[in-house]
Protein backbone atom coordinates (compact mmCIF):
# COMPACT_ATOMS: atom_id res chain seq x y z
CA UNK A 1 0.00 0.00 0.00
CA UNK A 2 1.27 3.40 -1.09
CA UNK A 3 1.59 5.42 1.88
CA UNK A 4 -0.22 8.37 1.46
CA UNK A 5 -3.00 6.71 -0.27
CA UNK A 6 -6.67 7.74 1.34
CA UNK A 7 -10.38 6.77 1.51
CA UNK A 8 -12.67 8.53 -0.60
CA UNK A 9 -14.44 9.08 2.15
CA UNK A 10 -11.47 10.57 3.64
CA UNK A 11 -10.72 12.78 0.83
CA UNK A 12 -14.25 14.26 1.25
CA UNK A 13 -14.19 15.22 4.09
CA UNK A 14 -11.16 16.75 4.19
CA UNK A 15 -11.84 18.79 1.03
CA UNK A 16 -14.94 19.99 2.53
CA UNK A 17 -12.90 21.22 5.20
CA UNK A 18 -10.26 22.67 3.23
CA UNK A 19 -13.47 24.71 1.32
CA UNK A 20 -14.42 26.12 4.68
CA UNK A 21 -17.69 24.02 5.20
CA UNK A 22 -19.01 23.79 8.74
CA UNK A 23 -22.23 21.95 8.13
CA UNK A 24 -23.74 19.56 6.32
CA UNK A 25 -27.51 18.81 5.66
CA UNK A 26 -28.34 14.68 5.08
CA UNK A 27 -30.92 12.53 5.17
CA UNK A 28 -29.47 9.00 6.32
CA UNK A 29 -28.46 6.51 4.20
CA UNK A 30 -25.55 8.42 2.17
CA UNK A 31 -21.99 8.72 2.57
CA UNK A 32 -22.09 6.94 5.77
CA UNK A 33 -18.58 6.18 6.24
CA UNK A 34 -17.60 10.06 4.95
CA UNK A 35 -19.50 11.15 7.44
CA UNK A 36 -18.05 9.64 10.18
CA UNK A 37 -14.71 11.20 8.67
CA UNK A 38 -16.42 14.39 8.64
CA UNK A 39 -16.51 14.60 12.27
CA UNK A 40 -13.03 13.77 12.73
CA UNK A 41 -12.21 17.15 11.01
CA UNK A 42 -14.99 18.80 12.80
CA UNK A 43 -17.79 19.18 10.27
CA UNK A 44 -21.06 19.22 11.64
CA UNK A 45 -23.58 17.07 10.45
CA UNK A 46 -27.00 18.32 10.33
CA UNK A 47 -29.33 15.29 10.10
CA UNK A 48 -32.72 16.14 9.12
CA UNK A 49 -36.08 14.46 8.38
CA UNK A 50 -36.88 15.38 4.74
CA UNK A 51 -34.74 15.84 1.81
CA UNK A 52 -36.11 18.79 0.76
CA UNK A 53 -35.79 20.43 4.47
CA UNK A 54 -32.01 19.36 3.97
CA UNK A 55 -31.57 21.45 0.59
CA UNK A 56 -33.76 24.28 2.43
CA UNK A 57 -30.92 24.26 5.28
CA UNK A 58 -28.12 24.25 2.95
CA UNK A 59 -29.69 26.78 0.69
CA UNK A 60 -30.02 29.25 3.77
CA UNK A 61 -26.50 28.23 4.78
CA UNK A 62 -24.96 29.31 1.96
CA UNK A 63 -27.08 32.47 1.53
CA UNK A 64 -25.70 33.42 4.57
CA UNK A 65 -22.55 32.40 4.94
CA UNK A 66 -21.39 32.58 0.78
CA UNK A 67 -19.92 29.41 1.04
CA UNK A 68 -21.26 26.25 -0.13
CA UNK A 69 -24.05 24.62 1.24
CA UNK A 70 -23.98 20.82 1.35
CA UNK A 71 -27.42 18.44 1.45
CA UNK A 72 -27.12 14.61 1.13
CA UNK A 73 -29.18 11.92 0.51
CA UNK A 74 -29.09 8.50 -0.79
CA UNK A 75 -30.96 7.34 -4.23
CA UNK A 76 -34.28 6.92 -3.24
CA UNK A 77 -34.23 10.72 -1.85
CA UNK A 78 -32.58 12.05 -4.86
CA UNK A 79 -35.70 13.05 -6.29
CA UNK A 80 -37.22 14.63 -2.72
CA UNK A 81 -33.27 16.49 -2.41
CA UNK A 82 -33.80 17.94 -6.22
CA UNK A 83 -37.15 18.95 -5.60
CA UNK A 84 -35.74 21.51 -2.69
CA UNK A 85 -33.18 22.86 -4.40
CA UNK A 86 -35.89 24.89 -7.15
CA UNK A 87 -35.55 28.19 -4.78
CA UNK A 88 -31.66 27.89 -4.34
CA UNK A 89 -31.86 27.55 -8.06
CA UNK A 90 -34.31 30.73 -8.30
CA UNK A 91 -32.70 32.65 -5.79
CA UNK A 92 -29.10 31.93 -6.83
CA UNK A 93 -27.26 29.87 -3.99
CA UNK A 94 -24.64 27.90 -4.81
CA UNK A 95 -25.28 24.15 -3.16
CA UNK A 96 -23.69 20.92 -3.80
CA UNK A 97 -26.00 18.00 -3.66
CA UNK A 98 -24.65 15.06 -3.62
CA UNK A 99 -26.50 11.27 -4.28
CA UNK A 100 -25.78 7.77 -4.20
CA UNK A 101 -27.15 5.68 -7.33
CA UNK A 102 -27.02 1.79 -7.49
CA UNK A 103 -23.95 0.58 -9.59
CA UNK A 104 -23.61 -0.60 -12.48
CA UNK A 105 -24.79 -4.16 -12.82
CA UNK A 106 -28.17 -2.71 -11.34
CA UNK A 107 -29.02 -0.12 -13.97
CA UNK A 108 -32.14 -0.45 -16.54
CA UNK A 109 -33.68 -3.79 -15.56
CA UNK A 110 -36.51 -2.22 -12.94
CA UNK A 111 -33.99 -2.00 -9.60
CA UNK A 112 -35.94 -1.29 -6.51
CA UNK A 113 -36.48 2.31 -5.14
CA UNK A 114 -34.48 4.31 -8.15
CA UNK A 115 -35.42 6.26 -11.16
CA UNK A 116 -32.74 7.71 -13.52
CA UNK A 117 -30.86 11.14 -11.98
CA UNK A 118 -29.79 13.01 -14.14
CA UNK A 119 -33.23 14.32 -15.47
CA UNK A 120 -34.71 15.16 -11.92
CA UNK A 121 -31.50 17.57 -11.50
CA UNK A 122 -31.30 19.33 -14.72
CA UNK A 123 -33.71 22.02 -14.42
CA UNK A 124 -32.17 22.88 -10.60
CA UNK A 125 -28.44 22.84 -11.59
CA UNK A 126 -26.17 24.39 -13.54
CA UNK A 127 -23.67 21.13 -13.43
CA UNK A 128 -24.44 17.42 -13.03
CA UNK A 129 -22.00 14.70 -12.76
CA UNK A 130 -21.90 10.77 -12.34
CA UNK A 131 -18.90 10.47 -10.28
CA UNK A 132 -18.30 6.58 -11.58
CA UNK A 133 -14.59 5.80 -10.10
CA UNK A 134 -12.74 7.23 -7.50
CA UNK A 135 -10.29 8.97 -9.44
CA UNK A 136 -13.33 11.08 -10.64
CA UNK A 137 -13.49 12.68 -7.96
CA UNK A 138 -10.65 15.10 -6.82
CA UNK A 139 -11.46 16.77 -10.41
CA UNK A 140 -15.65 16.42 -10.25
CA UNK A 141 -15.49 17.88 -6.52
CA UNK A 142 -13.58 20.95 -7.58
CA UNK A 143 -15.40 21.72 -10.80
CA UNK A 144 -18.42 21.28 -8.70
CA UNK A 145 -17.30 24.21 -5.96
CA UNK A 146 -16.15 26.34 -9.30
CA UNK A 147 -19.65 26.04 -11.11
CA UNK A 148 -21.73 26.74 -7.60
CA UNK A 149 -19.68 29.81 -6.74
CA UNK A 150 -18.10 31.23 -9.82
CA UNK A 151 -19.98 34.15 -11.62
CA UNK A 152 -23.47 33.69 -10.78
CA UNK A 153 -23.81 30.94 -8.17
CA UNK A 154 -26.42 28.28 -8.40
CA UNK A 155 -27.17 24.72 -7.00
CA UNK A 156 -24.44 21.39 -8.62
CA UNK A 157 -25.12 18.13 -8.16
CA UNK A 158 -22.83 14.97 -7.91
CA UNK A 159 -23.83 11.71 -7.81
CA UNK A 160 -21.77 8.88 -6.49
CA UNK A 161 -21.55 5.37 -7.59
CA UNK A 162 -23.38 2.95 -4.94
CA UNK A 163 -26.65 3.59 -3.33
CA UNK A 164 -24.94 5.84 -0.89
CA UNK A 165 -22.06 6.20 -2.50
CA UNK A 166 -20.29 3.74 -0.67
CA UNK A 167 -18.45 2.58 -4.10
CA UNK A 168 -16.45 6.25 -3.95
CA UNK A 169 -16.11 6.57 -0.09
CA UNK A 170 -14.51 2.89 0.57
CA UNK A 171 -12.32 3.19 -2.90
CA UNK A 172 -8.65 4.63 -2.50
CA UNK A 173 -6.75 7.62 -3.92
CA UNK A 174 -3.00 8.34 -3.95
CA UNK A 175 -2.00 11.47 -2.79
CA UNK A 176 -4.20 13.45 -4.76
CA UNK A 177 -4.43 17.20 -4.55
CA UNK A 178 -6.87 19.12 -1.87
CA UNK A 179 -9.50 21.52 -4.16
CA UNK A 180 -8.54 25.12 -4.63
CA UNK A 181 -9.98 26.91 -1.34
CA UNK A 182 -10.96 29.92 -3.45
CA UNK A 183 -13.72 27.86 -4.73
CA UNK A 184 -15.57 27.57 -1.69
CA UNK A 185 -17.32 31.22 -1.06
CA UNK A 186 -19.04 33.08 -3.07
CA UNK A 187 -17.49 35.83 -5.05
CA UNK A 188 -14.65 33.86 -6.39
CA UNK A 189 -12.94 36.61 -7.76
CA UNK A 190 -15.09 40.87 -8.46
CA UNK A 191 -14.79 41.48 -12.03
CA UNK A 192 -14.33 44.79 -12.89
CA UNK A 193 -16.19 46.40 -15.22
CA UNK A 194 -15.07 48.15 -18.79
CA UNK A 195 -14.48 51.73 -18.24
CA UNK A 196 -16.02 52.05 -21.89
CA UNK A 197 -19.44 50.71 -20.32
CA UNK A 198 -19.12 52.73 -17.55
CA UNK A 199 -18.68 55.80 -19.15
CA UNK A 200 -21.85 55.15 -21.08
CA UNK A 201 -24.05 54.12 -18.09
CA UNK A 202 -22.82 57.42 -16.63
CA UNK A 203 -23.53 59.54 -19.41
CA UNK A 204 -27.10 57.77 -19.61
CA UNK A 205 -27.16 58.49 -15.97
CA UNK A 206 -26.33 62.00 -16.43
CA UNK A 207 -29.33 63.12 -18.73
CA UNK A 208 -31.84 61.48 -16.58
CA UNK A 209 -34.85 63.33 -14.62
CA UNK A 210 -36.00 61.17 -12.42
CA UNK A 211 -33.87 58.06 -11.87
CA UNK A 212 -34.78 55.24 -9.37
CA UNK A 213 -32.13 52.01 -8.37
CA UNK A 214 -33.86 48.82 -8.38
CA UNK A 215 -31.20 46.57 -5.80
CA UNK A 216 -31.64 42.40 -6.01
CA UNK A 217 -30.17 39.53 -4.66
CA UNK A 218 -27.06 39.73 -6.96
CA UNK A 219 -25.97 43.12 -4.73
CA UNK A 220 -26.43 41.92 -1.85
CA UNK A 221 -24.69 38.58 -2.35
CA UNK A 222 -21.72 40.95 -3.86
CA UNK A 223 -22.33 42.67 -0.44
CA UNK A 224 -22.76 45.97 -2.07
CA UNK A 225 -24.54 47.09 0.71
CA UNK A 226 -22.31 50.23 1.07
CA UNK A 227 -21.88 51.32 -2.66
CA UNK A 228 -25.52 51.21 -2.58
CA UNK A 229 -25.67 53.73 0.24
CA UNK A 230 -22.99 55.86 -1.64
CA UNK A 231 -24.47 56.54 -4.69
CA UNK A 232 -27.82 57.13 -3.55
CA UNK A 233 -26.79 59.46 -0.83
CA UNK A 234 -24.22 61.66 -3.02
CA UNK A 235 -26.01 61.64 -5.82
CA UNK A 236 -29.95 61.63 -4.09
CA UNK A 237 -31.49 58.75 -6.25
CA UNK A 238 -34.10 56.69 -4.63
CA UNK A 239 -33.61 53.40 -3.97
CA UNK A 240 -35.87 50.71 -4.49
CA UNK A 241 -35.14 46.61 -3.83
CA UNK A 242 -37.14 43.45 -5.29
CA UNK A 243 -37.79 40.85 -2.11
CA UNK A 244 -34.12 39.51 -2.79
CA UNK A 245 -32.51 42.83 -2.31
CA UNK A 246 -34.46 43.92 0.81
CA UNK A 247 -32.50 44.93 3.79
CA UNK A 248 -29.50 46.01 1.28
CA UNK A 249 -30.37 49.36 2.72
CA UNK A 250 -32.28 49.66 6.29
CA UNK A 251 -36.35 49.92 5.00
CA UNK A 252 -36.25 53.45 6.80
CA UNK A 253 -33.47 54.88 5.16
CA UNK A 254 -34.96 58.50 3.67
CA UNK A 255 -34.17 57.26 0.06
CA UNK A 256 -35.69 53.62 0.47
CA UNK A 257 -38.83 53.47 -1.42
CA UNK A 258 -39.98 50.09 -0.74
CA UNK A 259 -40.07 46.71 -2.33
CA UNK A 260 -40.74 46.83 -6.14
CA UNK A 261 -42.81 44.38 -8.26
CA UNK A 262 -45.63 41.85 -7.41
CA UNK A 263 -45.06 41.67 -3.38
CA UNK A 264 -44.77 45.84 -3.20
CA UNK A 265 -46.50 48.67 -1.91
CA UNK A 266 -49.10 50.48 -4.37
CA UNK A 267 -46.74 53.73 -4.07
CA UNK A 268 -43.35 52.24 -5.09
CA UNK A 269 -44.63 50.54 -7.92
CA UNK A 270 -46.17 53.65 -9.38
CA UNK A 271 -42.58 55.53 -8.22
CA UNK A 272 -40.74 53.12 -10.55
CA UNK A 273 -43.54 53.62 -13.20
CA UNK A 274 -43.38 57.14 -13.29
CA UNK A 275 -39.58 56.49 -13.44
CA UNK A 276 -37.31 58.23 -16.60
CA UNK A 277 -34.25 55.53 -16.19
CA UNK A 278 -34.17 52.68 -13.88
CA UNK A 279 -30.65 50.90 -12.99
CA UNK A 280 -31.21 47.67 -12.07
CA UNK A 281 -28.28 46.35 -9.72
CA UNK A 282 -27.66 43.14 -9.35
CA UNK A 283 -31.19 42.35 -10.39
CA UNK A 284 -32.75 39.91 -12.64
CA UNK A 285 -35.86 41.83 -14.28
CA UNK A 286 -38.16 38.69 -13.56
CA UNK A 287 -41.55 39.28 -13.03
CA UNK A 288 -41.79 39.46 -9.37
CA UNK A 289 -39.99 42.60 -9.70
CA UNK A 290 -41.16 44.12 -12.48
CA UNK A 291 -44.71 43.09 -11.68
CA UNK A 292 -45.11 40.87 -14.57
CA UNK A 293 -43.51 43.49 -17.19
CA UNK A 294 -45.49 46.53 -16.82
CA UNK A 295 -43.18 48.23 -14.22
CA UNK A 296 -41.52 50.30 -15.56
CA UNK A 297 -43.19 52.04 -17.74
CA UNK A 298 -42.69 49.77 -21.60
CA UNK A 299 -39.78 52.32 -22.94
CA UNK A 300 -38.25 53.23 -19.83
CA UNK A 301 -34.10 53.96 -20.18
CA UNK A 302 -32.70 50.75 -18.01
CA UNK A 303 -29.02 50.43 -17.13
CA UNK A 304 -28.26 47.02 -15.95
CA UNK A 305 -25.35 46.26 -14.08
CA UNK A 306 -24.47 42.46 -13.42
CA UNK A 307 -21.49 39.86 -12.98
CA UNK A 308 -23.29 37.56 -15.71
CA UNK A 309 -23.26 39.38 -19.23
CA UNK A 310 -25.74 36.93 -19.92
CA UNK A 311 -28.34 38.82 -17.99
CA UNK A 312 -27.93 42.19 -19.50
CA UNK A 313 -30.86 42.86 -21.95
CA UNK A 314 -32.60 39.69 -21.56
CA UNK A 315 -36.09 40.95 -20.76
CA UNK A 316 -35.74 44.53 -22.18
CA UNK A 317 -34.39 45.60 -25.68
CA UNK A 318 -31.59 48.76 -25.85
CA UNK A 319 -30.37 48.22 -22.04
CA UNK A 320 -26.71 49.92 -21.26
CA UNK A 321 -25.15 47.15 -19.64
CA UNK A 322 -21.93 47.08 -17.34
CA UNK A 323 -20.93 43.66 -16.75
CA UNK A 324 -19.34 43.08 -13.08
CA UNK A 325 -19.43 43.41 -9.25
CA UNK A 326 -22.00 45.46 -8.50
CA UNK A 327 -20.31 47.23 -5.91
CA UNK A 328 -16.99 48.46 -8.08
CA UNK A 329 -19.85 49.20 -10.60
CA UNK A 330 -21.89 51.80 -8.71
CA UNK A 331 -17.92 53.17 -7.22
CA UNK A 332 -16.99 53.58 -11.05
CA UNK A 333 -20.13 55.24 -11.92
CA UNK A 334 -20.34 57.60 -8.82
CA UNK A 335 -16.77 58.71 -9.30
CA UNK A 336 -17.48 59.49 -12.87
CA UNK A 337 -20.52 61.72 -12.61
CA UNK A 338 -21.75 65.17 -11.74
CA UNK A 339 -25.23 65.16 -9.23
CA UNK A 340 -27.47 65.94 -11.64
CA UNK A 341 -29.42 69.27 -9.76
CA UNK A 342 -33.33 67.56 -10.71
CA UNK A 343 -32.52 65.09 -8.73
CA UNK A 344 -33.00 66.40 -5.10
CA UNK A 345 -36.80 67.65 -6.24
CA UNK A 346 -37.51 63.87 -7.28
CA UNK A 347 -35.90 62.08 -4.97
CA UNK A 348 -37.71 64.32 -2.01
CA UNK A 349 -40.94 63.83 -3.80
CA UNK A 350 -40.79 59.76 -4.07
CA UNK A 351 -39.71 59.88 -0.57
CA UNK A 352 -42.20 61.80 0.88
CA UNK A 353 -45.04 59.76 -1.59
CA UNK A 354 -43.31 56.32 0.35
CA UNK A 355 -43.28 58.14 3.30
CA UNK A 356 -47.06 59.21 3.22
CA UNK A 357 -48.02 55.68 2.50
CA UNK A 358 -46.27 54.08 5.48
CA UNK A 359 -47.87 56.36 7.12
CA UNK A 360 -51.22 55.29 6.31
CA UNK A 361 -50.31 52.23 7.31
CA UNK A 362 -49.66 53.52 10.70
CA UNK A 363 -53.20 52.73 12.20
CA UNK A 364 -53.32 49.19 11.48
CA UNK A 365 -49.21 48.90 12.68
CA UNK A 366 -50.83 50.13 15.94
CA UNK A 367 -53.87 48.37 16.09
CA UNK A 368 -55.48 46.70 18.99
CA UNK A 369 -57.75 44.53 17.61
CA UNK A 370 -58.31 40.81 18.33
CA UNK A 371 -57.86 38.48 16.06
CA UNK A 372 -54.24 40.09 15.84
CA UNK A 373 -53.71 42.49 12.54
CA UNK A 374 -50.66 41.06 10.51
CA UNK A 375 -49.50 44.51 10.27
CA UNK A 376 -48.91 44.90 14.03
CA UNK A 377 -47.62 41.51 14.54
CA UNK A 378 -44.88 42.83 11.70
CA UNK A 379 -44.42 46.30 13.30
CA UNK A 380 -43.52 44.57 17.02
CA UNK A 381 -41.32 42.21 14.89
CA UNK A 382 -39.72 45.56 13.53
CA UNK A 383 -39.35 47.00 17.10
CA UNK A 384 -37.63 44.46 18.36
CA UNK A 385 -35.46 42.89 16.02
CA UNK A 386 -32.30 42.96 17.30
CA UNK A 387 -29.52 45.26 15.06
CA UNK A 388 -27.93 42.02 13.60
CA UNK A 389 -30.47 39.54 13.13
CA UNK A 390 -31.41 37.77 10.39
CA UNK A 391 -35.12 37.43 9.16
CA UNK A 392 -36.18 34.50 7.38
CA UNK A 393 -39.46 35.13 5.20
CA UNK A 394 -41.76 32.26 3.90
CA UNK A 395 -43.49 33.26 0.39
CA UNK A 396 -46.78 34.05 -0.59
CA UNK A 397 -48.50 36.51 1.94
CA UNK A 398 -45.50 35.83 4.25
CA UNK A 399 -43.19 37.75 1.78
CA UNK A 400 -45.44 40.72 1.00
CA UNK A 401 -46.23 41.46 4.73
CA UNK A 402 -43.01 41.42 5.75
CA UNK A 403 -41.64 42.94 2.33
CA UNK A 404 -44.13 45.88 3.05
CA UNK A 405 -44.98 46.55 6.82
CA UNK A 406 -42.20 44.55 8.78
CA UNK A 407 -39.14 47.19 9.40
CA UNK A 408 -35.37 46.13 8.65
CA UNK A 409 -34.00 49.36 10.35
CA UNK A 410 -30.88 48.49 10.97
CA UNK A 411 -27.50 47.86 8.36
CA UNK A 412 -26.48 44.87 10.19
CA UNK A 413 -29.56 43.04 9.90
CA UNK A 414 -30.32 40.66 7.13
CA UNK A 415 -33.73 39.86 5.51
CA UNK A 416 -33.64 36.23 3.45
CA UNK A 417 -36.96 35.22 1.94
CA UNK A 418 -38.28 31.84 0.34
CA UNK A 419 -37.61 32.31 -4.21
CA UNK A 420 -41.30 30.90 -4.14
CA UNK A 421 -41.51 27.88 -1.95
CA UNK A 422 -44.11 27.13 0.26
CA UNK A 423 -42.34 25.30 3.52
CA UNK A 424 -38.95 26.59 2.79
CA UNK A 425 -38.51 29.48 6.09
CA UNK A 426 -38.12 27.44 8.83
CA UNK A 427 -35.65 25.24 7.83
CA UNK A 428 -33.93 27.69 5.99
CA UNK A 429 -33.97 29.77 9.65
CA UNK A 430 -32.03 26.96 10.98
CA UNK A 431 -29.71 26.57 8.09
CA UNK A 432 -29.11 30.49 8.65
CA UNK A 433 -28.53 29.79 12.31
CA UNK A 434 -26.05 27.33 11.71
CA UNK A 435 -24.05 29.69 9.23
CA UNK A 436 -24.16 33.11 11.22
CA UNK A 437 -24.17 30.89 14.89
CA UNK A 438 -23.92 34.57 16.39
CA UNK A 439 -26.59 36.07 14.98
CA UNK A 440 -30.25 36.07 16.48
CA UNK A 441 -32.31 34.17 13.77
CA UNK A 442 -36.42 35.23 13.38
CA UNK A 443 -38.33 32.90 11.20
CA UNK A 444 -41.58 34.22 9.57
CA UNK A 445 -43.69 32.10 8.45
CA UNK A 446 -47.90 31.27 8.13
CA UNK A 447 -49.71 28.54 9.55
CA UNK A 448 -49.50 26.70 5.82
CA UNK A 449 -46.31 27.07 5.39
CA UNK A 450 -45.16 25.83 8.70
CA UNK A 451 -47.06 22.71 8.38
CA UNK A 452 -44.53 21.49 5.94
CA UNK A 453 -41.45 20.82 8.17
CA UNK A 454 -42.96 20.50 11.49
CA UNK A 455 -40.46 17.59 12.75
CA UNK A 456 -37.43 20.40 11.92
CA UNK A 457 -38.44 21.20 15.62
CA UNK A 458 -36.56 18.06 16.70
CA UNK A 459 -33.93 18.95 14.65
CA UNK A 460 -33.19 22.26 16.06
CA UNK A 461 -33.77 21.01 19.33
CA UNK A 462 -31.48 18.67 19.24
CA UNK A 463 -28.64 20.24 17.08
CA UNK A 464 -29.60 23.01 19.89
CA UNK A 465 -30.03 26.14 17.19
CA UNK A 466 -31.93 28.53 18.92
CA UNK A 467 -34.34 30.09 16.05
CA UNK A 468 -37.23 32.28 17.15
CA UNK A 469 -39.89 30.77 14.75
CA UNK A 470 -43.18 33.15 14.51
CA UNK A 471 -46.05 31.64 13.37
CA UNK A 472 -48.91 33.93 11.80
CA UNK A 473 -51.70 31.18 12.54
CA UNK A 474 -54.84 32.36 10.68
CA UNK A 475 -55.72 28.57 10.13
CA UNK A 476 -55.61 28.77 6.72
CA UNK A 477 -54.03 29.51 3.52
CA UNK A 478 -55.03 33.26 3.54
CA UNK A 479 -53.65 34.23 0.20
CA UNK A 480 -55.74 31.94 -1.78
CA UNK A 481 -59.47 32.95 0.48
CA UNK A 482 -60.61 35.68 -1.84
CA UNK A 483 -59.71 34.14 -5.07
CA UNK A 484 -61.52 30.89 -3.97
CA UNK A 485 -64.51 32.81 -3.59
CA UNK A 486 -64.74 34.79 -6.47
CA UNK A 487 -63.97 31.38 -8.45
CA UNK A 488 -66.93 30.32 -6.44
CA UNK A 489 -69.18 33.29 -7.57
CA UNK A 490 -72.48 32.23 -6.80
CA UNK A 491 -72.05 28.48 -6.97
CA UNK A 492 -72.97 26.13 -3.69
CA UNK A 493 -70.37 24.70 -1.81
CA UNK A 494 -67.93 25.45 0.39
CA UNK A 495 -64.72 27.29 -0.50
CA UNK A 496 -63.08 26.52 2.72
CA UNK A 497 -62.52 23.31 2.10
CA UNK A 498 -59.82 24.45 -0.15
CA UNK A 499 -57.97 26.88 1.96
CA UNK A 500 -59.20 26.53 5.38
CA UNK A 501 -57.45 24.27 8.39
CA UNK A 502 -58.50 23.33 11.83
CA UNK A 503 -57.55 25.51 14.69
CA UNK A 504 -54.22 23.87 16.09
CA UNK A 505 -52.38 25.54 19.23
CA UNK A 506 -48.87 24.95 17.26
CA UNK A 507 -46.92 26.05 20.83
CA UNK A 508 -48.71 22.80 21.99
CA UNK A 509 -46.66 21.11 19.11
CA UNK A 510 -43.69 23.15 20.28
CA UNK A 511 -43.76 21.86 23.41
CA UNK A 512 -44.60 18.65 21.98
CA UNK A 513 -40.78 18.16 20.56
CA UNK A 514 -39.60 19.50 23.86
CA UNK A 515 -38.95 23.21 22.35
CA UNK A 516 -39.96 26.17 24.02
CA UNK A 517 -43.81 27.80 22.77
CA UNK A 518 -45.68 30.77 23.47
CA UNK A 519 -49.45 31.24 22.15
CA UNK A 520 -50.15 35.04 21.55
CA UNK A 521 -53.98 36.03 20.95
CA UNK A 522 -53.54 40.06 22.28
CA UNK A 523 -51.50 42.03 20.47
CA UNK A 524 -50.28 43.69 23.85
CA UNK A 525 -48.54 39.84 24.33
CA UNK A 526 -46.98 40.09 20.87
CA UNK A 527 -43.88 42.28 22.08
CA UNK A 528 -43.00 40.43 25.73
CA UNK A 529 -43.58 37.52 23.62
CA UNK A 530 -40.77 38.16 20.98
CA UNK A 531 -38.14 39.35 23.64
CA UNK A 532 -38.71 36.28 25.97
CA UNK A 533 -38.17 34.33 22.76
CA UNK A 534 -34.68 36.17 21.65
CA UNK A 535 -33.44 35.88 25.09
CA UNK A 536 -33.66 32.56 25.76
CA UNK A 537 -30.86 30.69 24.23
CA UNK A 538 -33.08 27.96 23.01
CA UNK A 539 -35.27 27.42 19.58
CA UNK A 540 -38.64 28.99 20.74
CA UNK A 541 -41.89 28.61 18.63
CA UNK A 542 -43.81 31.81 19.36
CA UNK A 543 -47.73 31.30 18.18
CA UNK A 544 -49.69 34.24 16.98
CA UNK A 545 -53.48 34.20 16.40
CA UNK A 546 -54.59 36.11 13.38
CA UNK A 547 -57.25 36.90 11.49
CA UNK A 548 -57.66 35.41 7.86
CA UNK A 549 -59.98 37.92 6.32
CA UNK A 550 -57.57 41.10 5.84
CA UNK A 551 -55.55 41.72 2.81
CA UNK A 552 -51.98 42.18 2.76
CA UNK A 553 -51.19 45.60 0.48
CA UNK A 554 -52.30 44.95 -3.56
CA UNK A 555 -49.56 45.74 -6.22
CA UNK A 556 -50.13 48.85 -8.20
CA UNK A 557 -50.54 48.12 -11.44
CA UNK A 558 -50.75 50.22 -14.94
C1 LIG B 1 -44.55 24.51 -2.94
C2 LIG B 1 -45.66 25.49 -3.04
N1 LIG B 1 -46.95 25.07 -3.15
C3 LIG B 1 -47.95 25.97 -3.24
C4 LIG B 1 -47.70 27.31 -3.23
C5 LIG B 1 -48.85 28.30 -3.39
N2 LIG B 1 -49.05 29.13 -2.19
C6 LIG B 1 -48.43 30.30 -2.02
S1 LIG B 1 -48.83 31.09 -0.62
C7 LIG B 1 -49.90 29.86 -0.20
C8 LIG B 1 -50.68 29.98 1.08
C9 LIG B 1 -49.79 30.12 2.27
O1 LIG B 1 -50.53 30.03 3.46
P1 LIG B 1 -49.87 30.36 4.84
O2 LIG B 1 -48.47 29.92 4.88
O3 LIG B 1 -50.78 29.85 5.90
O4 LIG B 1 -49.83 31.97 4.88
P2 LIG B 1 -51.05 33.00 4.76
O5 LIG B 1 -51.37 33.18 3.31
O6 LIG B 1 -52.22 32.43 5.51
O7 LIG B 1 -50.52 34.25 5.39
C10 LIG B 1 -49.93 28.84 -1.17
C11 LIG B 1 -50.75 27.64 -1.10
C12 LIG B 1 -46.34 27.70 -3.15
N3 LIG B 1 -45.94 28.97 -3.18
N4 LIG B 1 -45.37 26.77 -3.03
Amino acid sequence: MVTNEISGACYLAKSLKHLGVTHVFFMDAILRRSLVEMEQVGITRVLVHSEKAGAYMADAYARTTGKVGICMAQSVGAANLAAGLQDAWLHRAPVLALTGRKAWFARDRNAYQEVDHAPLYEAVTKMHADVEVIEDLPRYLEQAFREATDVTPRPVHLDLNGLGGQEIENATLAGPALPDAALGRHPVRRLRPDPSEIEVAAARLSKAKKPVLVVGAGAVQAEAHDAVRSISEALSIPVTTSLGGRGILPTVHELHIGVVGTYSAPVTNQLVYEADLVVYVGCHTGDQVTNNWTVPAPGTAIIQIDVDGREVGRNYAGVKGVVGDPGIALGNIAETLEKNPNWNAWALEATRRFVDWRQSMLPHRLSDVVPICVERLCHEISETLPEDAILVSDTGYSGIWTGTVLDLKHPGQTYLRAAGSLGWSMPAALGAKAGAPDRPVVCFTGDGGFYYHVPELETARRLSLPVVIVVNNNSGFGQGVDNVRKIYGDTPGDPDQMNRFSDINFAEVARAFGVEGIRVEEPCDIRPALERALSLNEPVLVDVVTDIEPRAPEPWSP
